[in-house]
C-alpha cells in the first residue's frame, strides 16, 4: 500500500530533477520528459541510435558567420546544398555554399574510407569546426541527418528562432547494420497526390531510410500510367477504398517521384502486383480474365478475390508490357511483382505465371523483388529479394520454405507483419488501421532482432527490414502520420543500428526526444502512453 501511494510521489521527483531515464519497472504510463529540450543534445542521442559515438569537448556553433565547405565533387556540392538550405530558414544565417575545405562547417568526400562503406559517416564536431566525411555522397546525406537531429528541433522550423544551435562535441562514426532500409506506401487502396508522398518521402529520410516502396496496382486501382496500356489509368485508376476518386500519376510525375526521392539518396521500388490484387486491370482489360467478363470495380477490403489468367497469351503480353514500362522509368535494382495472396488462383497457374513473369524482369537488367508466398509458391529466380511478411505464428513450414530459398540464393526483407506493419492498430482504442496481425504497439514493432527473426535465415542473408504502409483506412496525409510515428523511426533503427547497443527502455527515452522535432514539422503523432513524451505534450 505504502509503496502504490509512494511511486506518484517519485515519478514526480524524477521529472523535476529532469531525470530521463524511465523506470523499466513501472507499470503505467512512463514518466513525462522535461518540457524542453536541453541547449545541446547529448552527442548520439539521436534515431536511428549511432554505431559508435565518443562525446568530447566543447560544442560546435553555427553563427551568422558560418559557412559550409564542398569540394568540387557535384555530389558533395549538392548534399552541402541540401543541408544549407535545411538550415537557413531557422537561424536566418545566410550560410552560403564555398569550395573551401577550411570553411567551419565542412563535407568531404574521403574515397580511402572503405569502413565507412557506401552510406557510414563520421561527423566530428569542435569549437569553431564541424566536420562530416563519408566515402560517398549518400554517407554525407546520411551524417546531414545526425547533424539535423543533433540540433535543436527548433531547426525544422520554417521562421527565424533567435537562439543558439550548437553540436555537442566529440565524434560520430556511425554505419548502417543493413543495407536494405525501407518504407512502403500503399497508394492503391488510397491514392496520394505526388507532394503528400514527397512529403512522407522527407519523413523517411530524416531517419535513414534508403528505400520507398511504392505499391502501385491493387484490386481497388491502378497508380501509374503505362503509354500501352492507356486503359488502365483511362479505366482502372478511377476507384479507391471507400468510393473516392481515386486517380494516377503519370510518368512524368513518377519521374519527378523517383528523381525527389533520388536526391534524399533513396531508391525507389515499384510493384506491380501479380498474379493477384489485379481487379483494376481486369476492369481496364476484360480479356485479361478467363472468362472474358469485366469484373465490378472494387471499392471494399477484402481480398484473394482476382487474378490474371494462365492459360491466356495475352496475360504475358499484358506483363511484358507493363513490366517493361515500368523499368524504363526505374534507374533502382529492383521490380516488386507482389505475388500475394493469390487466393483464386489455382497452385500450377500460379507457378506457371510466376515462372513467366520473372524473366520479364531480368530481361531488363532488374531484380525480381517479391512477397514471400513467391518462395512457398513458386520458384524464385536466383537473386531475387523475398519480402517476409508472416507473423511470429506463422507456421515453422513456411518460414522455412523462405529459408529453402535463401539457402538456393534469395536475399530477404523482412516485414513481420505482427512487427513491422505501420497499419496494424497500436492497441484496442486505435480508430484508424487494420488489426488481422493482432495490435503492433511501439515496444513490440521495435523489440525484435531482424538478424534473428528466421530460423535458417542467417543475418548475411537479411538484406534488411522495410515498414510497409497499407491504406485500407488511411485517406489522408495525417493518418498516414498518425500510424508511421511513432513506430517509424524505431524500425529505421532496427536496420541501421548495431543490435548490442540498443534496448527498448533508452529507446523509448530518446524516441520521446524526437516529438520536438515532429511538432516542428508538422507531423500529426499518436501518442503512445508507452513513451515518456515531454511535459506539456
Ligand atoms: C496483407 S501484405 C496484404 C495487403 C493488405 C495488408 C493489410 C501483403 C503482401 N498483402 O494486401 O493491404 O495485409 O494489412
Amino acid at each position: 500500500m505504502r509503496r502504490r501511494l509512494l511511486a506518484p510521489a517519485v515519478l514526480l521527483l524524477a521529472t523535476a530533477l529532469g531525470c530521463t531515464e524511465a523506470d523499466p519497472g513501472a507499470s503505467g504510463p512512463p514518466p513525462a520528459l522535461p518540457a524542453a529540450e536541453p541547449e545541446v543534445r547529448p552527442l548520439g542521442r539521436i534515431v536511428p541510435l549511432p554505431a559508435s559515438v565518443k562525446p568530447g569537448g566543447a560544442p560546435y556553433a553555427l553563427t551568422a558567420a558560418t559557412r559550409v565547405g564542398a569540394s568540387g565533387h557535384p555530389g558533395v556540392r549538392a548534399v552541402a546544398e541540401q543541408l544549407a538550405a535545411h538550415l537557413r530558414p531557422a537561424t536566418g544565417f545566410r550560410l552560403p555554399v564555398v569550395a573551401d575545405p577550411a570553411a567551419d562547417l565542412a563535407l568531404a568526400l574521403d574515397p580511402a574510407a572503405a569502413a565507412l562503406g557506401d552510406e557510414g559517416y563520421e561527423l566530428r564536431s569542435a569549437p569553431g569546426r564541424l566536420t562530416l566525411t563519408a566515402r560517398t555522397p549518400a554517407g554525407l546525406y546520411r551524417g546531414v541527418q545526425t547533424v539535423r537531429q543533433q540540433l535543436p528541433a527548433d531547426i525544422e522550423r520554417t521562421t527565424v528562432r533567435h537562439r543558439s544551435w550548437k553540436i555537442a562535441g566529440g565524434t560520430v562514426r556511425d554505419v548502417p547494420r543493413f543495407p536494405y532500409r525501407g518504407a512502403m506506401l500503399d497508394v492503391a487502396r488510397h491514392f496520394f497526390t505526388v507532394d503528400e508522398v514527397k512529403a512522407y518521402v522527407d519523413r523517411v529520410a530524416l531517419y535513414k531510410y534508403n528505400v520507398l516502396h511504392l505499391h502501385l496496382s491493387d484490386d481497388q486501382g491502378w497508380r501509374i500510367a503505362v503509354a500501352s496500356r492507356p486503359r488502365l489509368t483511362a479505366v482502372g485508376a478511377a476507384a479507391e477504398v471507400g468510393g473516392g476518386p481515386g486517380g494516377f500519376y503519370t510518368r512524368e510525375q513518377y519521374r519527378e517521384l523517383v528523381r525527389y526521392a533520388a536526391a534524399r539518396h533513396i531508391e525507389v521500388v515499384p510493384e506491380i502486383d501479380l498474379p493477384g490484387h489485379t481487379n483494376a486491370a481486369l476492369v481496364s482489360y476484360p480479356e485479361l480474365t478467363c472468362d472474358g467478363k469485366a469484373p465490378e470495380p472494387h471499392t471494399g477490403i477484402d481480398t484473394g478475390f482476382s487474378s490474371l489468367c494462365a492459360e491466356k497469351e495475352e496475360t504475358y503480353a499484358f506483363a511484358a508490357d507493363v513490366l517493361g514500362e515500368i523499368a524504363a522509368l526505374t534507374p533502382g535494382r529492383f521490380l516488386h511483382i507482389g505475388g500475394d495472396e493469390a487466393d483464386s488462383t489455382a497452385p500450377a497457374d500460379y507457378r506457371a505465371m510466376t515462372d513467366r513473369f520473372q524473366p520479364l524482369v531480368a530481361r531488363h537488367g532488374k531484380k525480381v523483388m517479391a512477397w514471400h508466398q513467391l518462395a512457398v509458391d513458386g520458384v524464385p529466380a536466383p537473386g531475387t529479394l523475398i519480402q517476409y511478411w508472416g507473423l511470429d505464428r506463422t507456421p515453422g513450414a513456411e518460414k522455412e520454405k523462405v529459408a529453402e530459398a535463401v539457402r538456393a540464393g534469395a536475399g530477404v526483407v523482412l516485414s513481420p507483419a505482427d512487427r513491422a506493419y505501420l497499419d496494424m492498430k497500436y492497441a484496442d482504442d486505435t480508430p484508424l488501421g487494420l488489426r488481422w496481425a493482432g495490435t503492433v504497439s511501439v515496444r513490440r514493432s521495435y523489440e525484435w532482432d531482424p538478424g534473428a527473426y528466421l530460423p535458417g535465415v542467417p543475418e548475411s542473408s537479411v538484406a534488411g527490414v522495410e515498414a510497409p504502409l497499407w491504406t485500407e483506412t488511411l485517406s489522408t496525409p495525417e493518418h498516414l502520420d498518425t500510424m508511421a510515428f511513432p513506430r517509424l523511426p524505431g524500425l529505421a533503427e532496427l536496420g541501421w543500428s548495431p543490435a548490442g547497443g540498443r534496448d527498448w527502455d533508452t529507446y523509448r527515452v530518446r524516441l520521446g526526444e524526437q516529438a520536438h522535432r515532429w511538432d516542428a514539422l508538422g507531423i500529426a503523432w499518436y501518442r503512445s502512453p508507452e513513451v515518456p513524451w515531454p511535459a506539456g505534450r
